[in-house]
């Protein structure tokens, strides 16, 4: 069974964290609505949505994907590179803690789960703001047991690595090539964003099938074309709090 960890969003959510984009307002209903869509669709992809309780004192407790990475063998809880976010990681470790053993990165690393992208057994992670070295190392020495690869990437102009590419398929993602080195993916097959839509690098792969922000309509054409099947999504409210589609779940066989 494919199970899909998230949180609703929080009342809270206009005090969130941002990195490069100014402060909009942000309509908590509609970031609601779009949210429980987008829950929505993880259950049509054959997910059963285990839903975290929103929070006041976790603005940006919707964006599960940071607080923790669940493979196969194990899940580590990992410690968010901002202050504010380092509270989010309690309840979650509380309900990875049924479905994996868990392991903790500790001060002084820090380690968001957006900065972290798997394909196969090689686990890339962008490091610059929210990750840092210290961080990769600690995720290194807790993974050598399990035969994974720990590659560190550098991004720019970006909040996180999979601002810059995600996995679309067995060994292909979907990358903007300004924000990433396209270098550092050697034998990964890729699709290019368009060249006007920057932020269109982060598709969430359930299955075999794409969830994708309908605010990217000319990317989620090119990835139509090449025999992608994409399920819209309208995720802008949560775009304004720098949050993209991967963020808002943890998706894991239970
Ligand atoms: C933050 O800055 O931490 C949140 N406002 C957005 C986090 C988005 N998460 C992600 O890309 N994995």
């Amino acid at each position: 069974m494919r199970v899909a960890l998230t949180r609703e969003v929080s009342s809270a959510i206009a005090s969130c964290e941002l990195t490069h984009l100014d402060r909009q307002a942000i309509d908590v209903d509609k970031a609601r609505d779009q949210h429980a869509q987008y829950e929505a669709c993880l259950r049509k992809l054959d997910c059963r949505v285990e839903r975290l309780p929103a929070a006041s004192h976790l603005p940006d407790g919707v964006f599960v994907e940071d607080t923790a990475l669940v493979l196969d063998e194990l899940a580590v809880i990992l410690r968010p590179g901002v202050e504010s976010r380092r509270p989010e990681t309690a309840s979650v470790a509380e309900v990875l803690d049924r479905y994996r053993s868990l392991h903790f990165i500790e001060d002084p690393g820090t380690l968001d789960g957006g900065d972290i992208l798997q394909l196969g057994k090689t686990l890339y992670v962008g490091h610059m703001k929210r990750s840092n070295v210290e961080g990769v190392e600690q995720l290194r020495s807790i993974l050598k047991g399990f035969g994974y690869e720990v590659r560190g990437v550098d991004i720019e102009h970006c909040l996180h690595l999979k601002s810059a590419l995600t996995r679309i398929g067995e060994s292909q993602v979907l990358i903007n090539p300004d924000w990433v080195d396209a270098g550092a993916f050697q034998g990964v097959d890729m699709v290019k964003v368009d060249p006007a839509e920057a932020m269109a690098a982060n598709a969430l792969l359930i299955g075999e099938e794409l969830v994708f922000p309908k605010a990217y309509p000319q990317t989620g054409a090119r990835l139509e074309k090449l025999g992608f099947k994409v399920n819209w999504v309208d995720a802008s409210e949560l775009a304004k709090a720098e949050g993209a589609l991967t963020c808002c779940s943890l998706v894991f066989s239970g």
